[in-house]
């Protein structure tokens, strides 16, 4: 990528260092993390890569490959929640979270290029916000330990954007570490690197963007939130985690909380039972990853029937890949859009793209993209 050409271009001399953070997928664990629950994501080799040099007037100053028209310059001292909208309110939220943990950002230029699919529900916007923490703090030579980024990096999504995001995704690009998936426990924030190497096994991970694009906050993402929330207080349970068996959310009487309820716990679960299996003595087999496909399906029924967060796309391409031959697949993220996440034996994975190229070509709808999934390291410096 090209993040210091463009920043040479964009501010008239070579930056002082290039930062980049990834996208991520997620194994298993899907609306779990605002509940408290477990999450087991892994990082992209995709990357959002931010060029930048310090500036010691307190302004920042942003551009981007992928938003030409919209560049920007502010001072950090007058930003606030609602100040700056678009894609810099990301990196520009970050600098404001900063400031309000308490940490001096004495300013910055930053150029920013992306080859993270923008909408495809893997994170790109998390992504911004790790690359420009890393590259703020490290600028300023603040050492901040990777969990208080996270929060950091979280808190401009929530507050500063106003997308009222779980803690997954900014985990995952400061956390993540190659040939793992990563769980996190949301409630305590340990986290543990499990290994995952399916190409180990004959396996591969194949991403199907659907090109339904996927829109955090439009409403559904918060009243799901909101559900979840008044489901664990007619439990009378501090958060649907304590739900520790799906069949106890028969206990609410509204079927439409029964099954939001049951969807969590079931996907805490699930996290569990990959987590256990990835970890046997025996190390993963053929049939390890046999067995995680088949969660990966049955977590796709419970996103799509209970939770009801899949959209038409994600349905066909979790079928498709099914008939031809995939392990298992399901959709990733917070849903009405985005990727779907698909286990595939090395020998299937071109009769798998054909197949969910065809269905989508049948229907009229525009051409899904695909993407080799490794999982990779987390956010560093690279220049
Ligand atoms: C989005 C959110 F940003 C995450 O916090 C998480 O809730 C996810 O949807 C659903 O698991 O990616």
């Amino acid at each position: 990528m090209r993040a210091a050409e463009l920043f040479l271009a964009r501010f008239g001399g070579p930056p002082d260092g290039v930062w980049l953070a990834p996208g991520r997928a997620n194994l298993m664990g899907e609306h779990t993390d605002y509940n408290d629950g477990f999450v087991l994501p892994f990082a992209l080799g995709q990357h959002i890569v931010a060029a930048a040099a310090g500036r010691g007037d307190g302004r920042l100053a942003l551009g981007s490959r992928q938003h030409r028209q919209d560049d920007l310059e502010v001072a950090i001292a007058d930003l606030a929640p609602g100040s700056v909208t678009g894609w810099a309110a990301y990196p520009a939220g970050v600098a404001w979270a900063l400031r309000e943990a308490g940490y001096a950002v004495p300013g910055a230029c930053i150029a920013i290029d992306s080859d993270v699919p923008a909408g495809a529900g893997l994170s790109s916007s998390a992504a911004l916000e790790c690359a420009t923490a890393l590259a703020l703090t490290e600028l300023a030579g603040l050492a901040v330990p990777r969990p208080e980024l996270v929060a950091i990096a979280r808190r401009a999504e929530n507050e500063f954007v106003g997308v009222p995001t779980g803690i997954m995704d900014q985990s995952a690009s400061l956390l993540c570490r190659a040939g793992h998936v990563l769980l996190l426990d949301c409630r305590s924030l340990e986290t543990t690197q499990v290994p995952f190497d399916p190409a180990a096994a004959g396996a591969s991970l194949l991403l199907i963007d659907t090109r339904a694009e996927h829109v955090l906050a439009d409403g559904e993402y918060g009243r799901r939130r909101a559900e979840c929330e008044q489901a664990a207080r007619l439990l009378g349970i501090p958060s649907l985690r304590d739900l520790t068996d799906p069949a106890d959310a028969d206990r609410l009487a509204d079927p439409v909380l029964r099954r939001r309820a049951r969807h969590v716990a079931a996907d805490d679960q699930r996290v569990q039972e990959v987590v256990a299996m990835l970890n046997a003595p025996a190390g993963a087999t053929a049939g390890t990853y046999r067995e995680i496909g088949r969660l990966l399906t049955q977590a796709h029924a419970s996103l799509r029937d209970d939770f009801e967060v899949s959209w038409a796309e994600a349905d066909q391409a979790v079928e498709a890949a099914l008939v031809a031959g995939a392990l298992g697949a399901r959709m990733i993220g917070g849903g009405f859009g985005g990727s779907v996440l698909a286990l595939v034996p090395a020998a299937a994975g071109d009769l798998v793209r054909d197949a969910v190229a065809a269905t989508f070509a049948r229907r009229g709808w525009t051409a899904p993209e695909f993407l080799d999934a490794v999982p990779s390291d987390s956010a560093r410096r690279v220049g």
